[in-house]
């Protein structure tokens, strides 16, 4: 066995933080913190990968009387099992001042009993669940803020932080691999969960998106509901070679965000969920804090860029922790141009 500073083992995420943590990039605590979300997500992606085996598909609540979360959104066993799974692990370790998740009305703090962090987490523990019953890829999403007021109980208020704050982002890919992406704010770095041994190993150290893309994801049966500029940019994609933008674009839709992200950071694209009619009375289909932020940190750290459609997404103020907003994510050039049909529109000149 070689113990050179070059030698060729695969580099754990433990190892991966640890170098981290010795380039100053970031503190002993947060590195704890992402080892234990990386621990907790393990033990989801063992859940999700029992199936039916381990009597968690289908809805939570009981029959006839399905759980409803804040969102007014069905839970299903999954969502309520990930959302468990992350409390427990994340409670006691000392890093943290408190946490806040999709499936829960308010942030909670760490109880009493344990030591306070420094940090605020803040996760959609499995996001695109519609599609945990037919076996189609789901993730969990987080998001790493400071505590503005040390030692107290942080309460909701102190999680309205832009996407700028974020000390650190990531998702986990429930998939054919279970992948974990991550950012510090020194690149983005993708880790392969190597089931035999139980580690994470890194398998892309700062990935790029690639700037330019032929790919596009959105929810087409929406279109009619669509706002004028949205209309308008997809349509000149679908007209292809002979419309506007002179080329054929492809379109494909998981319906899980995760799994669309990261098709994206691996080959480039656009992720659009727009305004439209049926969520613009929310502002949106997706959450700011737990959901766009972070992917948009993500993104922006490879290379990508994220925006409104009319804003850079890690500069919109939060309002609400549950706070929903338009999102337009992916290869540089196709959101900029996304952006520019938003523009010109309000401008009237499009
Ligand atoms: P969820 O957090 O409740 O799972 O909802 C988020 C999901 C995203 O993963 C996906 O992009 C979107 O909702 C799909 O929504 P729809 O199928 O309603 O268009
Ligand atoms: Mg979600």
């Amino acid at each position: 066995m070689s113990l050179t500073p070059n030698d060729p083992q695969p580099c754990s995420l433990t190892r991966f933080l640890i170098e981290e943590q010795r380039a100053g990039h970031i503190e002993p605590d947060l590195r704890l913190l992402i080892e234990v979300v990386a621990r907790a997500c393990k033990r989801i992606s063992i859940a999700v990968g029992k199936g039916a085996l381990g009597g968690v598909l289908g809805d939570a609540g009981r029959p006839g009387e399905a759980s409803v979360n804040i969102q007014g959104e069905a839970q299903k066993k999954l969502d309520v099992i990930a959302n468990d799974v992350l409390m427990e692990a994340n409670a006691w370790g000392g890093h943290l001042a408190g946490l806040a998740s999709e499936e829960m009305d308010h942030s909670q703090p760490i109880p009493d009993e344990f030591p306070r962090g420094r940090y605020l987490l803040l996760f959609d523990p499995l996001d695109g669940s519609s599609n945990i019953d037919v076996n189609v890829s789901v993730g969990t999403i987080f998001s790493v803020l400071p505590c503005p007021r040390q030692g107290c109980d942080p309460v909701d208020a102190d999680y309205l932080q832009p996407g700028t704050a974020q000390l650190a982002a990531g998702y986990c890919v429930y998939g054919p691999q279970t992948t974990l992406v991550l950012t510090v704010g020194h690149g983005t770095h993708v880790f392969t969960l190597d089931r035999e041994v139980g580690s994470f190993v890194l398998t892309g150290r700062d990935i790029r998106i690639p700037q330019q893309t032929a790919e596009f994801a959105v929810n087409m049966s929406n279109q009619r509901h669509w706002q004028p500029p949205m209309q308008a940019y997809i349509g000149d994609l679908l007209a292809g070679k002979t419309g506007p933008r002179g080329k054929d674009f492809n379109m494909r839709w998981v319906a899980s965000m995760v799994a669309d992200v990261h098709r994206i950071m691996t080959r480039g694209g656009i992720f659009a969920y727009p305004l439209d009619a049926k969520c613009e009375a929310k502002g949106g289909k997706l959450r700011l804090m737990y959901e766009a932020n972070p992917m948009a940190f993500l993104v922006e750290q490879a290379g990508g860029a994220a925006t409104t459609g009319r804003q850079r997404m890690m500069e919109v103020a939060p309002a609400a922790l549950h706070q929903r907003v338009p999102v337009f994510l992916g290869s540089r050039t196709e959101v900029e141009e996304a952006g520019r049909y938003h523009r010109e529109h309000d401008a009237g000149t499009g």
